[in-house]
């Protein structure tokens, strides 16, 4: 069995991380069909560049990899990584508002409503089934990943008015890098 194992030196090629407007955020992603070694690979690749960022959670999407594979770690001690393949929410419960960020919208805090308790079936790297009870942050931070796998920005909850202001200080500062 393989187990993932941080990468202490710091020598792993991290991944970029598109950034709102890109059109490709939009893209919906396909379903992972064999949870080979590859994907068991590009997952840790994906921590490796989430807890860089940092942030508690990437969808490959973000990475340009447009496949439904999610990873994130809300523990404090960052020593908890999940990974989500062909994640689907099988049930949910409560309402929770959260001020939501996002690596793709960077700076940007804002309270989006999401469901509160969630319990999810995905596979793991090893391509085996498992379920999830996930409540509050994991909660939420499940709902925005897999919001990514179909195309979906927590701006897309803002207002249009919130929306446009972020898209203009974003694409600016894109501009002012390039
Ligand atoms: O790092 C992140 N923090 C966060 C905070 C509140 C709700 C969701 C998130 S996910 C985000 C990382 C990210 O962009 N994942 O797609
Ligand atoms: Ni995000």
């Amino acid at each position: 069995m393989h187990l993932y194992h941080r990468c202490e030196a710091n020598q792993m090629a991290l991944l970029d991380i598109l950034e709102f407007p890109d059109p490709r955020l939009r893209n919906a992603a396909k379903p992972i069909e064999n949870v080979n070694s590859r994907i068991a690979e590009l997952a840790d690749q994906m921590l490796e560049t989430m807890y860089a960022a940092p942030g508690i959670g990437l969808a490959a999407s973000q990475i340009n990899v447009h496949k439904r594979l999610i990873v994130i770690d809300v523990s404090e001690n960052k020593d908890q990584p999940l990974i989500l393949i062909n994640p689907e929410i099988i049930d949910s419960e409560g309402i929770i508002e959260t001020a939501e960020g996002c690596l793709s919208v960077p700076g940007f805090y804002e309270p989006v409503s999401r469901f509160q308790n969630v319990l999810v079936k995905a596979l793991d790297r090893n391509g085996e089934w498992f379920t999830l009870e996930a409540d509050d942050l994991l909660a939420v931070c499940i709902q925005h990943e897999m919001d990514h796998l179909d195309g979906k920005l927590f701006v897309d909850y803002l207002s249009n008015a919130k929306r446009t202001l972020i898209r203009k200080k974003l694409q600016k500062q894109q501009k002012q890098r390039a």
